[in-house]
């Protein structure tokens, strides 16, 4: 069924008003829309993180779907043995309606510590989705830096200062490290498009075996930037072509969005305070640098999606 904004306003919120996160997070935007795009009953697991705690602060839930919570590193595990159940009850009869899985994780729970349960369950063929929120650092403990944490961002972790000008490493690239798993269906979103997340929810659901989409979610407290503005820097990172969307479906590439003008990647490094020493006069190869690397990755995969590579 085609996503329509009417249907939708029908449609009971799957996390109860009255949680916890902090108005404006990125994060439970993208949570929200993924369980609402689901057509099936689903069930849900959450590792350690900041959507975890704000969630599900004892006694009380924000989940109205079966919710299992587990340790840091592993929501793909413990969604693995639910799936593993629910296929052995189906087999006996036990069970007979359509049930999807879907496990979250932030990115220090994805790209970091769960990166090898994560990569377990994809490999071992499970049916189930793993959506990782990745807000770009480990907010929930105080904003340190995560193997997905920007070059040069400053955290908790990643100062500023005379020794370093934030973060020294690039991030990791999970979404082509899940390419290489060769699971059905993988893709990049951004709660910003909500129609293209939901849709691609919707489409990695109705396919069999293991799926992973990888979410950009802006954390104000972490990113630095007003509450108001959380999809706002979304949206530039998806502009700059920093946070590219597309899908691999069945090995074969999709560009989904192709700004109309690449913005450089400073304007969105002036969104975020974060960010706010990159704009410094003697920082200006630091940005050059990080540039060439946007412009590189971007040709590359207007490459692999079989796009013009012209601006
Ligand atoms: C093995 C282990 N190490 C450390 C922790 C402490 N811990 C709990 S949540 C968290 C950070 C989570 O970061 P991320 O997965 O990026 O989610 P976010 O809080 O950003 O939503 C850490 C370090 C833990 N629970 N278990
Ligand atoms: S700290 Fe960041 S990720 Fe956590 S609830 Fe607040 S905005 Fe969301």
């Amino acid at each position: 069924m085609a996503i329509n904004l009417k249907e939708l306003s029908k449609k009971p919120i799957p996390i109860s008003p009255g949680h916890r996160a902090c108005a404006g997070c990125g994060s439970i935007i993208t949570i929200k829309l993924v369980l609402m795009a689901a057509e099936d009953p689903i069930v849900c697991a959450c590792a350690t993180g900041c959507m975890e705690v704000v969630t599900t602060i004892y006694p009380y839930t924000a989940w109205r779907v079966p919710f299992m919570h587990n340790a840091f590193e592993n929501a793909a595990a413990t969604m693995s043995g639910i799936e593993s159940a629910y296929r052995s009850l189906k087999k006996q009869g036990r069970i007979g309606k359509n049930i999807k899985f879907i496990a979250f994780g932030g990115d220090g729970g994805t790209y970091d510590i769960g990166l090898q349960s994560l990569s377990g369950a994809m490999e071992r063929g499970h049916d189930m989705l793993y959506v990782c929120y990745d807000n770009e650092a480990y907010m929930n403990t105080g904003i340190q830096r995560s193997g997905s944490t920007p070059m040069c961002a400053a955290t908790s972790t990643s100062p500023v200062g005379k020794a370093a000008q934030g973060k020294k490493q690039y991030p990791k690239d999970l979404t082509r490290i899940m390419a290489a798993h060769r699971i059905p269906y993988i893709a990049q979103a951004s709660p910003h498009r909500w129609l293209d997340l939901m849709t691609k929810v919707q489409k990695a659901l109705r396919i069999e075996g293991p799926k992973f989409i990888n979410a950009l979610s802006s954390c104000h407290r972490g990113w630095r930037v007003p509450m108001s503005n959380s999809l706002e820097v979304c949206r530039m990172a998806v502009e700059t072509c920093y946070w590219p969307l597309f899908e691999i479906e069945n090995g074969v590439w999709k560009l989904n969005y192709r700004p109309k003008t690449k913005v450089p990647i400073i304007e969105w490094f002036k969104t975020q305070k974060r960010f706010q020493h990159l704009l410094k006069p003697e920082n200006a190869p630091a940005v050059a640098e990080i540039q060439a690397d946007v412009d590189r990755r971007w040709s590359e995969l207007l490459q692999l999606c079989g796009e013009k590579i012209a601006p």
